[in-house]
């Protein structure tokens, strides 16, 4: 019997590694490593932009990201270790001010330097974005640190805002079937264990 919670334990491992912390914002910056040395990084409830007035698109509270000086990168960041084909969502906005300012989500695997966009937003190309949706796949298993950013490209005037929150981890749906299946076949072999032991 002891055998068999080992080998269940060892199954479920991997799901509880790939828990987001406060993906919604909900509690505070708790789980986000910060730069805001300039610019800022806060936490609110609204965020009333032109044309769009942000609302939660998660429970009452979500990231609101403005950049500051030239060139500086102005971020909240988290790190997930995420099974291959495992898919992280959330949503993204993006208030354009009169500065060109730019607004990114981005990923990097296993601490690397290189970042990949997954949604981008300037405000020299772009007009003022509503809430977004955004989809992320790791394409293999790994550590993934998952950045929303925005920063100053050139110019001065008012400064565009980048809103963000519902940062989810979506379980995968085969790998989430197999380890139900893997479950419920350990179900089965306790009951026949149970049975023989009477
Ligand atoms: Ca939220």
């Amino acid at each position: 019997m002891k055998q068999y919670w080992l080998a269940a334990g060892l199954v479920m491992a991997p799901l509880h590694a790939g828990v987001l912390v406060n993906g919604g914002f909900e509690d505070g910056l708790n789980g986000w490593t910060i730069n805001q040395d300039s610019g800022s990084v806060s936490i609110v409830s609204q965020y009333v932009g032109n044309p769009y007035t942000y609302n939660p698109k998660e429970g009452s509270h979500f990231l609101e990201i403005v950049p500051g000086s030239s060139r500086y990168v102005v971020a909240a960041q988290q790190s997930v270790d995420l099974s291959a084909s495992t898919k992280v969502s959330g949503w993204a906005g993006f208030n354009k001010g009169t500065e060109i300012d730019m607004m990114e989500v981005q990923v990097s695997k296993d601490g690397g330097a290189t970042w990949d966009q997954v949604q981008y937003w300037d405000s020299n190309a772009y007009s003022s974005v509503n809430w977004t949706q955004w989809n992320y796949t790791a394409t293999t298993t790994g550590n993934y640190t998952f950045r929303f950013m925005a920063e100053n490209i050139v110019g001065s005037g008012s400064k565009s805002v980048g809103v963000f929150d519902g940062v989810t981890v979506v379980p995968e749906p085969g790998s989430a079937a197999i380890v139900g299946t893997i479950l419920l076949g350990g179900v089965l072999v306790k009951r026949r264990f149970s049975k023989q032991n009477r």
